[in-house]
């Protein structure tokens, strides 16, 4: 059989569990990540001529270091490299899902959107556009309801077929002229060691220090670089760019988000 790695990700409360139940059945694992207490659960399926293996990460917000779940879930994406990183998305909250989408789409994993709660969706009323969001997002987009099983072999045929066609997906977003220029400039220096971890794109970890992101500083303190990637970080106000970064993200998603979906109540009421 030929086997497939997929690792479901998602904000909390987005129905990963009940997906990940409804996928693996009884065969399922569960463990810790080495070194943390971070529970970590894995399952297999076996569809078609496959062996699917699927990994239940940490629900986050975000994949910034502010905790363990989040540093969990980014270095497996990273470092194991999936076949499939899989974001679990409530269709019934789907704006406020999308910054974690921003954010995976930097890991240069090749990535797929379940739609989950379709029905909550629908119900009360809410349309979102599926090519509009594949298009915008440049992402395959497979919709579920996964307390009634729905739409379980759509995925699994989407997955197998994404495992064939093994192109990067993902819609990467642009800081402006002045942060990318600083992300240019981190990105040579880093690129100058040779020893360095090659699984960690160069890009994301360039905006990463640029957010300050202490965990990934400690994976380069080693480095012959550090000192010259580091002042590049202090010849800028650090803060400043990591709220414009931000921004910039957020900007994204509301370019992209009313054109892929419209909310039964937006013609009632202005604000929510
Ligand atoms: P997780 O935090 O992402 O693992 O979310 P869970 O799998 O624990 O699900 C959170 C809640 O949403 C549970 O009460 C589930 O039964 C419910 N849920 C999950 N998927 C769906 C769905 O597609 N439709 C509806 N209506 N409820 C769902
Ligand atoms: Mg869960
Ligand atoms: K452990």
């Amino acid at each position: 059989k030929r086997e497939i790695k997929i690792a479901l990700t998602g904000n909390p409360n987005v129905g990963k569990t009940t997906l990940f139940n409804a996928l693996t059945g009884s065969r399922q694992h569960v463990g810790n990540w080495p070194g943390v207490t971070v529970e970590k659960k894995s399952g297999r399926i076996s569809y078609k001529e496959y062996d699917i293996e699927v990994i239940d990460l940490p629900g986050t917000y975000s994949l910034t270091a502010y905790s363990m779940d989040e540093i969990v879930a980014r270095d497996f994406i990273i470092e194991e490299k999936p076949d499939l990183v899989i974001q679990v998305v409530d269709a019934s909250n789907l704006e406020r899902n999308l910054y974690l989408t921003t954010q995976l789409m930097e890991l240069g994993s090749q990535m797929l959107i379940v739609l989950n709660m379709c029905d909550i969706a629908e119900e009360r009323g809410d349309r979102i556009y599926i090519d509009k969001m594949q298009e915008l997002l440049a992402t395959p987009v497979i919709t579920t309801v996964a307390t009634q099983k729905k739409g379980i072999c759509d995925l699994l045929d989407k997955v197998i077929e994404q495992k064939q066609i093994e192109q990067h997906h993902g819609h990467e977003i642009g800081y402006g002229n002045e942060i990318e220029e600083k992300i240019l400039e981190i990105e040579k220096v880093l690129s100058e060691d040779e020893t360095r971890d090659k699984r960690y794109p160069l890009r994301w970890v360039s905006i990463r220090l640029l957010e300050g992101d202490s965990n990934v500083r400690q994976k380069i303190s080693d480095s012959p670089v550090y000192e010259r990637a580091m002042a590049i970080i202090d010849s800028i106000d650090q803060e400043e760019y990591e709220a414009e970064i931000a921004d910039k993200r957020y900007l994204a998603i509301n370019t992209v988000f009313p054109q892929m979906c419209t909310r039964a109540n937006d013609t009632l009421t202005k604000s929510d």
